[in-house]
């Protein structure tokens, strides 16, 4: 493997001389390396492989990533700030592609490591989470004016009619046998199927608008400075036209639960509203010159809405044998599912306090 690691990483125009290539993080999704160099002037990199089963379309996938970084790049450019620490940078290939292909047909890309950068697993202050809120806040709306088209390389990724289509078949199909056992989780996703189609309805019909979004807003995916200032949004993989809605409400199933995404004791799940509050007015501080008003009337539902897909996703796994998801127990994606519906269900029984959260930011941003 390390040899590998050192014939993909000379692949790519990196400065300096590679010394080591390590394993870094545990993402779900793709595989992520640390390219350490030896001179200490020039820059570390990470390397990742993408996941080929999951993005079909590295190529368009890349190609996203270089438009939205260069439009930011230009913006930071022209505020007088540092393109190379406040936006990703994509790196080529000696041959001046975005990613490599190896032998094998996995795909390989690098960009430039940003030292000094803090992030956090959880947001588990106010003022954090204020930060975050002003973090993705910024990143859409320095990406609001790209008109340029991104490839929809996840298509029907937080479209729920796509999703219940997925649902349906894995359900008709039980490929392992596991549908008798979660007849009451499965119940939690069809007493709610219409009101998230009505929901997404208003996304096909325009009534809420398409816009760059990023999709996948954990706070893990931001980098902080040293100062505690929100240097840049990360993670660029999920980038493409969507409603910003997905981006708001996947935040907030992030940072407001007072547990862990995949907390096996349900007590420990909560919705903190000063967490809510805190990233709503960080996320508005940033965003109200463009937002529509059908957008400010949907955030507090996209919550909900983002946690009931992430409940759909992590049981429609399990139904089907744990395809998607990397797993650590045999039951992880069940766990996972049980967890974020205790979450939703803390979001409905705070849904009015969150109505008025957001109607009461808007106020003090008029005032
Ligand atoms: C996946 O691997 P990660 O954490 O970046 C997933 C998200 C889910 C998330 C759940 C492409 O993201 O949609 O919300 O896990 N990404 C993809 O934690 O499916
Ligand atoms: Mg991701």
């Amino acid at each position: 493997m390390k040899d590998i690691l050192m014939t993909v990483a000379s692949q790519f125009q990196l400065d300096g001389t590679v010394k080591t290539v390590k394993p870094l993080g545990e993402g779900f999704i793709n595989d992520t390396f640390y390219i350490e160099t030896c001179e200490a002037e020039a820059d570390d990199y990470l390397l990742q492989r993408k996941n080929k089963n999951i993005f079909k379309n590295v190529p368009a996938m890349m190609d996203n990533i270089y438009k939205v970084t260069n439009h930011i790049k230009k913006k930071v450019i022209a505020a007088g700030g540092d393109p190379l620490r406040q936006v990703m940078t994509v790196v080529p290939t000696t041959d001046k592609k975005l990613y490599y292909q190896d032998e094998q047909g996995e795909y390989w890309a690098v960009c430039i490591f940003i030292k000094d950068n803090i992030t956090y697993q959880a947001a588990r202050t106010p003022e954090l989470a204020f930060q975050g809120g002003k973090g993705i806040g910024l990143f859409q709306a320095m990406v609001a004016d790209l008109k340029e088209p991104l490839t929809d390389i996840l298509p029907g990724f937080h479209n729920i009619r796509y999703r219940f289509s997925q649902w349906d078949e894995v359900l008709a199909k039980d490929p392992v046998g596991r549908k008798a056992l979660v007849t009451e989780e499965i119940d939690w996703i069809e007493s709610r199927r219409k009101e998230m189609l009505d929901f997404w309805t208003l996304v096909e019909d325009g009534t809420i608008p398409t816009r760059v979004t990023h999709n996948d807003t954990k706070i893990n995916n931001i980098l902080f400075d040293n100062n505690g200032e929100v240097l840049c949004v990360i993670d660029l993989d999920t980038v493409l036209n969507s409603t910003v809605l997905n981006d708001y409400g996947d935040a907030m199933r992030s940072y407001t639960n007072t547990g862990l995404e995949d907390d096996p004791n349900l007590a420990n799940v909560e919705m903190d509203l000063n967490i809510f509050r805190a990233y709503t007015e960080g996320y508005l501080s940033q965003t109200l010159s463009f937002l529509t008003k059908s957008e400010i009337e949907h955030l507090a539902f996209s919550a909900k809405y983002i946690t009931y897909e992430q409940v759909l996703r992590f049981l429609m796994d399990y139904i089907d044998g744990d395809n998607y998801y990397k797993i650590k127990s045999p039951d992880h994606n069940l766990v996972r599912a049980r967890a974020q519906n205790k979450l939703l269900v803390s979001m409905e029984r705070n849904y009015d306090d969150m109505i008025k959260i957001i109607q009461q930011t808007m106020e003090s941003f008029r005032n």
